[in-house]
């Protein structure tokens, strides 16, 4: 899949940023963060990347900060980290082993993510491994 898309409006002023994202668990999650992003104004698109759990961020820096698009995925529930200033294109396609047979099941992680962002409830750790 290689959705280049060409909007000649924009090219001047956007940027193109990485972000690290931590929690993801399932597409269902990748979906998540891609939606919240894309919901912020000034971001023309944004494409999470589930095995490098990386969001690859077109914005307008003259309508949004760095900050503000971090700001809004931890809203969600998830975690920021930085990443180091790599190539983007770094990492050739299909070379990464990924578990993704799961469509567009949401995996109980994910859903407890979700409503622990949205319950605000501090102390309650997701118990992950058994
Ligand atoms: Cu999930």
């Amino acid at each position: 899949m290689n959705g280049t898309t060409t909007i000649e409006r924009t090219e001047n002023a956007i940027e193109t940023t990485v972000i690290g994202i931590t929690g993801m668990h399932c597409a269902s999650c990748v979906a998540t963060v891609e939606k919240t992003l894309k919901k912020v104004e000034g971001v023309s698109s944004a494409v999470v990347n589930f095995a490098s759990e990386k969001a690859y961020v077109d914005f307008d820096p003259e309508q949004v900060a760095q900050e503000e698009l971090r700001e809004a995925i931890e809203k969600t529930g998830y975690g920021t980290s930085d990443t180091e200033a790599e190539s983007v294109s770094a990492q050739p396609e299909g070379e990464q082993e990924v578990t993704l047979k799961i469509g567009g099941m949401t995996c109980a992680s994910c859903a407890q993510t979700i409503e622990k962002a949205l319950k605000k409830t501090e102390g309650v750790l997701v118990t992950g491994n058994s």
